[in-house]
């Protein structure tokens, strides 16, 4: 493990008012920079130090606490100093100020981490899950991305990469000896060995919604025609004042979102315009913000305050059928399908709720297994399959041609190992710290 060449600094607290802000230094000349500043600062690996810093010329900022983290027992793995200091931006602006008058350069987004990464600290899907640990909203979220950081979706990933490798071993192994002296019985081997494989990993890349879902990736709109009580509706489920409700038709006309914890998910409730021919310019604006949005949801609530309302929609995408202000209404229809509620007084709210988190299959969730949480993940392992597919389509061929099963399964290790970090290109990676906070 080495130290990169540029030392950088960075706060990793929010600018803001608070107990405390810390201050990274990172790099060859973390500790002596921060000693010129604080030469009471010796250099004691992992000590926390308190210590007066003044500026260069002799001016006290702050009285901090000084911690060196000498390389490689770093969170970077390379020579580290964090100050904490009192938190005020003011203070933190100086100090960076100073820091930065030595040849000192301020920090990339995530690069303290693209350091860790760099350094092998860590592997790139642990690399995102620092990043979704930061931005989870909810309780299950955050357990399912420190169990990520922890590294229980890599250790999977590398147990069947393993395996992977010791029968591409094998099959090498075959080949070296002889083509045609392969048996039927090493193919059924390798068929059997592959069609393991792929089921387990089939089995890791269905885990892509749930990651996606519990990091935030799921919306729920809500749909119907004008005054239907759609904005009632959304103020109702998150208890707030969030979008303007009117007796006028036509009142909502941009996307209204909040975010909602249920059972520890996150789920985006969205409101939108009422849907409905008009020759209003805006009202069509909202009209077509709202289509959009609904074909992009994991679930729509159709809202009417019709009982005869036939409840068709266009769109290929699950459905709850709510009929809204009961408390207007003589009778109740007997379909199971659909959901009498009063979004105004809250009757049946609970129960739509209910029916949302089924709809979600939010109570078969687990936090304990691996899941896949990125975009990214998701395509590697795609591409993964994708070989691990095809050299089992060409074992059970006609007279297979294990130069090329040895190939693709190679290939497919290749999209298992940038899953990992392993090979992935720069520009990838770059995207992986890019999206991370200054900091981090
Ligand atoms: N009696 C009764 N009135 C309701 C109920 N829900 C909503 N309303 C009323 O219906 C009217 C329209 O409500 P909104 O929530 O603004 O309806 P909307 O569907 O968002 O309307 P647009 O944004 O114009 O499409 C308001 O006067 C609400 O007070 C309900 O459960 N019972
Ligand atoms: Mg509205």
């Amino acid at each position: 493990m080495m130290n990169g060449d540029a030392t950088f600094v960075a706060p990793a607290t929010p600018y803001g008012h608070s107990g405390l802000a810390v201050v990274r230094v990172n790099g060859p000349e973390s500790l002596a920079v921060v000693q010129k500043l604080a030469p009471k600062i010796k250099g004691d690996d992992r000590k926390a130090v308190l210590s007066k810093i003044h500026t260069t010329s002799g001016e006290l900022i702050d009285e901090c606490v000084v911690t060196y983290f000498k390389s490689p027992k770093s969170y970077t793995g390379d020579d580290m100093v964090e100050i904490s200091c009192h938190g005020s931006p003011s203070i933190v602006d100086i100090l960076l100020e100073q820091i930065l008058s030595f040849g000192v350069r301020s920090a990339e987004p995530g690069e303290f981490t693209k350091r860790a990464f760099l350094n092998g600290k860590i592997d790139l899907i642990q690399s995102e899950a620092i990043a979704s640990l930061i931005k989870s909203k909810t309780s299950k979220s955050a357990k399912i991305n420190s169990n990520t950081l922890d590294g229980l979706l890599s250790k999977t990933l590398k147990l069947l990469s393993e395996k992977q490798i010791s029968l591409l071993g094998e099959i090498e192994h075959a080949l070296d000896i002889s083509e045609d002296e392969v048996s039927e019985k090493f193919l059924d081997h390798c068929r059997s060995e592959i069609s393991t494989l792929k089921g387990r990993f089939d089995d890791l890349l269905s885990t892509y919604n749930v990651g996606k879902l519990l990091n935030g990736g799921i919306y729920v709109t809500i749909t119907g025609k004008p005054n239907v009580g759609k904005s009632t509706l959304l103020n109702q489920l998150s208890g707030l004042e969030k979008a303007i409700v009117s007796n006028q038709p036509g009142t909502t006309r941009d996307l209204v979102e909040v975010m909602l914890d249920l059972d520890g998910i996150p789920i985006r409730f969205v409101d939108t315009a009422g849907i409905h021919h008009t020759d209003d310019k805006l009202e069509k604006m909202g009209i077509d913000k709202a289509v959009k949005m609904i074909k992009k949801s994991d679930l729509v609530l159709y809202v009417s305050d019709d009982i005869n309302c036939k409840f068709s929609i266009n769109y290929d995408v699950p459905y709850i059928k709510i009929i809204n202000k009961i408390d207007l209404h003589k009778s109740t229809l007997k379909d199971n399908s659909i959901i009498h509620i009063s979004a105004k007084n809250g009757k049946n709210v609970d129960i739509l709720l209910k029916k949302i988190k089924k709809a979600l299959m939010i109570n078969t969730i687990s936090t304990s297994t691996p899941h896949l949480t990125t975009l990214r993940q998701k395509e590697a392992l795609s591409l993964c399959l994708e070989d691990l597919a095809a050299a089992l389509q060409s074992l059970n061929a006609g007279r297979p041609n294990l130069e090329i099963v040895a190939l693709e399964l190679r290939t497919s290790l290749n999209s298992l190992e940038s899953l990992l970090g392993k090979t992935t290109a720069d520009d990838i990676m770059n995207t992986v710290f890019a999206k991370m906070c200054v900091g981090k």
